[in-house]
């Protein structure tokens, strides 16, 4: 059976396009290193007939399919769960700007888009895609919507899934489902692009978006900031828009953990304070007026009297490279580092103070020496309450990770927070979320899944059990 499909797929997209032993291994562990699959094969279709064409063959086969983005997700979500023997479907061939509408500020996209591609065009025609994120090189359109992708500016612009008209689906049997309106209004029914949004592509795979623009922000105004405490990361969010309102773009927040990672592994970091604070925050105010600066200037005037211990302001582009890579390497910084584990959690905004505070000392009741690298989108309540080990005790942490995770989870859950804010739960999380979400949710969600893909067909495996 194996063989025949291997031989339909490679009539169906030709030799270069089906990937099997070494060839298709580049496509069976995702960026973190954590999650590695095996699979029969990884086509690399190159149009949305020729992955209805796969999907078809898959099915005639009972083979399941993955589909795959640029491997950013962090959850195990793209690479195919342990024990099941599926085709990955690659998007990245797909990689055709269809339609940029500079009048109504919409866009639509293949899959396999580069989602740094996708900004520079959007850039080049004066509107802006306001999903940004560290990994925007290599995550797709096709990723961030079938992860509904948050980053650093969804504090002003919300998420993937606020951002998206229409889209095309290849549907579990083979169907394809042509919605790439772009339609501000549609009041026709069910909101059904909004199942696929998030849904990790275990509904189906998402081949194109037609996706909302917003209007350019040319004027950036950007500041590292010192902070005693995450309370008063909180407490400036206040200030910085009684100053400046929706122009505050972002609001990031880094424990000196992670600060101190970045400026040990990442070529050239320097901080840009003369000594170490307890935690730092990056804020960005961006709009059409020059007087960004200003608001910002005037904002952290105030906040130097009280939650700030100290601020600089980038005074260059080049500057403002330098601070948001401060940030942005953090990810990579603690890989570097060791084993990670990672929490993407978030919780309502006046809750977050107690949380670490509590959580850091359980956690290190649970393993002494156990290092917190905590850092977000604190804007949004979310926070990235990773775990590295005790210096060089790799071995500790890899033996409590369960442990540890259990308390984190725990204090979340107890605060009516969530356990996934962005990463979505690929099979990282598929366990906890059956655990902690509430069971009538759990069984609407199953009810769609069976809905939709009754023979399991589209990533077995991920986001329910
Ligand atoms: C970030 O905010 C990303 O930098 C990555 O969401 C988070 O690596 C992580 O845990
Ligand atoms: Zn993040």
């Amino acid at each position: 059976m194996t063989t025949t499909l291997l031989a339909t797929l490679t009539d169906l997209l030709g030799p270069d396009a089906v990937l099997t032993g070494d060839d298709a291994q580049g496509h069976l562990t995702d960026w973190s290193g954590r999650f590695t699959g095996a699979a029969l094969a990884v086509v690399r279709p190159a149009s949305t007939q020729q992955v209805a064409d796969v999907v078809r063959a898959c099915v005639a086969a009972a083979v399941a399919v993955v589909p795959q983005g640029g491997l950013t997700g962090l959850v195990g979500g793209a690479v195919p769960a342990p024990g099941t023997d599926a085709v990955v479907v690659s998007l990245t061939r797909m990689r055709r700007i269809r339609e940029l509408d500079a009048v109504a500020g919409t866009v639509v996209a293949d899959a396999g888009v580069v989602l740094a591609d996708l900004r520079e065009a959007v850039d080049a025609a004066g509107w802006q895609f306001p999903i940004s994120l560290g990994s925007e090189g290599t995550a797709t359109i096709g990723g961030i919507v079938s992860t509904n992708a948050g980053g650093t500016a969804v504090l002003r612009h919300g998420m993937t899934r606020d951002l998206v008209l229409g889209l095309e689906v290849v549907l579990p049997d083979g169907r394809t489902w042509h919605g790439l309106r772009t339609l501000r209004k549609d009041n026709t029914g069910y909101d059904l692009k909004q199942l696929f949004v998030g849904a990790e592509g275990t509904l189906g795979i998402v081949t194109a978006a037609a996706l909302r623009l917003v209007p350019a922000t040319p004027h950036r105004a950007t500041a590292l900031v010192a902070l005693p405490d995450i309370a008063s990361a909180v407490d400036l969010l206040t200030i910085l828009r009684t100053h400046a309102g929706d122009r505050v773009t972002a609001w990031e927040v880094m424990s000196h953990t992670a600060f101190d990672l970045v400026l040990t592994h990442l070529p050239g970091a320097r901080s840009p304070f003369d000594r170490a604070h307890a935690w730092y925050g990056l804020v960005e105010i961006a709009g059409t007026e020059v007087s960004v600066t200003d608001q910002l200037e005037a904002a952290l005037g105030e906040a130097m009297e009280g939650p700030a211990t100290d601020a600089v302001v980038a005074s260059a582009g080049a500057q403002t490279d330098r601070l948001w890579a401060l940030r942005e390497g953090i990810s990579e910084a603690q890989r570097v580092e060791g084993l990670s584990i990672k929490h993407d959690v978030t919780l309502p905004i006046d809750a977050l103070a107690d949380f670490v505070e509590v959580t850091a000392l359980r956690l290190d009741e649970a393993l002494p020496g156990v290092r917190l690298v905590t850092y977000g989108h604190i804007g949004d309540g979310n926070l990235h309450h990773n775990l590295s080990g005790p210096p060089g005790d790799d071995g500790a942490l890899r033996e409590h990770a369960a442990q540890l995770t259990a308390v984190v989870y725990d204090e979340v859950t107890a605060r009516g927070g969530s356990i996934s804010a962005e990463h979505g739960v690929g099979v990282l999380k598929r366990e906890a979320v059956a655990r902690t979400k509430d069971p009538v949710e759990i069984d609407l969600m199953r009810t769609v899944k069976r809905a939709l893909d009754p023979q399991g067909m589209c990533n077995p495996g991920k986001v329910i059990v």
